[in-house]
């Protein structure tokens, strides 16, 4: 390898990531105009998550949980930064072939960002700024490293070496300049735009603003005996900051409150509605405490929690809008809520309106809604999964029918319904804890959300079922602590718990996984006793 072949392999590819990295940067700064959405990055990652299938989005929130969308993040950049090294080194070659390559990853950000579910024309204006800075910054350097062609007679040093290559000197002064500006452009305009991208100050000041009014109708204390307090277990109720949280938002939605609307329409809406944050602020509000599962939530897993929340509630919304449901004669069976980042969710009307508490929430654990839980209002329906009911970011609600519409994850192969199944877990002792023989706690937690959990058992090595000691019941819409005292035995041991809600039904023994519709069989854990 020449020298010259080096050093253009090395230099373009230099120059390629520099070209991407301005052409990001151009694009976050063009975006903070047009609106987070279109941010090439936010607009590429938001295509990937929906492209990904069942399945590897199984896997990643498995292997990485909550930082699924971090990794994702990565993944995209260290594509990107491949492609633009590859770019690079061509442009050095041969310029015009370069421009070709920002254009063309200019073009997917801007196709990505228009076809987003919540993409309008203009969404494409960051991407293709970004591109034509890019292509300029690309042009510059590659430039620069094949070097000012010179007269032949003038005895190039560089361009005698290797005849393959231009004659011309490498304008190494003119390089350094031109690669630090365009590294302090992307430094700097990337953090100030990503920055500004994720965070919408007027809707951090409509949240701060929010003085949530006190329940027309309050839920009453926790029981005392609710939360057994043992150590290793999950207090009862959840804190919001360590709440689960479960979406496909790359960058959260920040909502401002003062100009959201909801718009209730469609089928047997006899008179549609609209309101504003305030217009429901203003309506008698109830308190309730429910327990959240997510369908993904694999035996034992970490996606439920239990909060208090105030909100409206839903049916009333509806029958002000003529809904009534399919048992009585009502043609819509499906509301879908849609999100303001296009998400959509589908209930059961029926559900919906059977007398539960249904809501549009407001408030979590005494405060507004935080952004990651869907400021300013999301919707709650006890005893039915996250993803058919619990849309965060709400903004609309559509009567139709399941007939007529598959949401978001129906078309990803999960099931239109889902009741969520009754479960148990066991939170204390961890998987292969070593214990001292003797008395051991045994603890943890039983969902069953609308119907109640009934009782609670354990057992040992495969032996008789025993009863645990269930803490007191808070409400059939959350879920309950259960304890027992182990006299453990030197060895090996797995300790296995099953449920039993309050229409009998007991947890089954056979292991499903979580698609389509929750997973089921008994969390299990083995331990030593020393
Ligand atoms: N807008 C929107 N709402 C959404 C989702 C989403 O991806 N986008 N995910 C749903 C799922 S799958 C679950 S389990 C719950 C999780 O709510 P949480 O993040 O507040 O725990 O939100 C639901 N609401
Ligand atoms: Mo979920």
């Amino acid at each position: 390898m020449t020298r010259n072949w080096k050093r253009g392999l090395l230099l373009g590819a230099l120059s390629g990531e520099l070209a991407a990295a301005v052409s990001l940067a151009a694009a976050e700064l063009v975006a903070i105009a047009v609106g987070p959405q279109a941010s090439p990055v936010t607009a590429i990652g938001g295509t990937a998550i929906d492209a990904t299938p069942v399945e590897v989005k199984n896997w990643a929130i498995r292997h990485f949980g909550t930082s699924d969308k971090l990794v994702l993040q990565l993944g995209i950049v260290a594509t990107l930064a491949l492609f633009a090294a590859v770019v690079g080194v061509i442009a050095v070659r041969n310029r015009p072939a370069g421009v070709i390559g920002v254009a063309l990853f200019g073009v997917v950000g801007a196709v990505a960002a228009v076809r987003r579910p919540v993409g309008v024309g203009s969404d494409a204006f960051p991407s293709l700024v970004g591109a034509v800075a890019g292509a300029a910054v690309l042009w510059l350097l590659a430039g620069l490293v094949r070097g000012r062609a010179r007269p032949a007679a003038d005895g190039a040093e560089d361009g005698a070496e290797d005849p393959g290559e231009p004659a011309g000197a490498f304008d190494r002064r003119g390089f350094l300049i031109a690669a630090s500006a365009a590294a302090a452009f992307s430094a700097v305009g990337g953090t100030v735009g990503r920055r500004l991208n994720s965070t919408n100050a007027a809707a951090v000041a409509s949240r701060d603003a929010v003085r949530l009014p006190a329940p027309l109708s309050a839920a009453g204390r926790v029981p005392a005996g609710a939360d057994l307090r043992i150590p290793g277990m999950m207090p009862f109720t959840t804190p919001n900051a360590s709440f689960y949280r479960v979406d496909t938002a790359l960058t959260v939605p920040q909502v401002n409150a003062d100009t959201w609307r909801l718009r209730i329409h469609g089928k047997g809406v006899t008179k549609p509605l609209e309101f504003t944050y305030q217009d429901l602020l203003r309506r008698p509000l109830i308190e309730r405490d429910i327990t959240l599962t997510c369908v993904s939530n694999e035996v034992g897993g970490p996606y439920v929690g239990n909060a208090r929340w105030i909100g409206v509630p839903l049916a009333e919304l509806l029958k002000e809008a003529g809904v009534r449901p399919p048992s009585a004669g009502g043609p819509a069976d499906q509301l879908v809520a849609r999100s303001v980042d296009g998400m959509q969710l589908g209930s059961p009307v029926e559900t919906v309106l059977d007398g539960r508490d249904a809501m549009l929430a407001v408030g979590m654990n005494g405060e507004p809604l935080p952004f990651t839980h869907g400021f300013p209002v999301r919707m709650l329906v006890p005893g039915l999964y996250g993803y058919v009911s619990a849309c965060k970011w709400l903004t609309d609600l559509e009567l139709t029918t399941f007939a007529d519409y598959d949401a978001y994850w129906v078309r990803r192969s999960w099931s239109p319904q889902a009741p969520i199944k009754t479960s148990s877990r066991i939170d204390t002792p961890r998987p292969f804890a070593s214990l001292k023989a003797g008395p051991v706690p045994v603890a943890g937690v039983a969902w069953a959300q609308h119907r109640g959990v009934d009782r609670v058992e354990v057992r040992i090595d495969g032996g008789e079922w025993v009863a645990t000691r269930p803490a007191a019941e808070d409400t059939a819409d959350t879920w309950r602590q259960w304890s027992h005292v182990w006299d453990a035995k030197p060895g090996s041991h797995r300790i296995e718990v099953r449920a039993t809600d309050r229409t009998g039904s007991t947890q089954t023994e056979d292991r499903k996984g979580t698609v389509p519709d929750g997973s089921t069989g008994w969390h299990s854990v083995v331990v030593t006793v020393e």
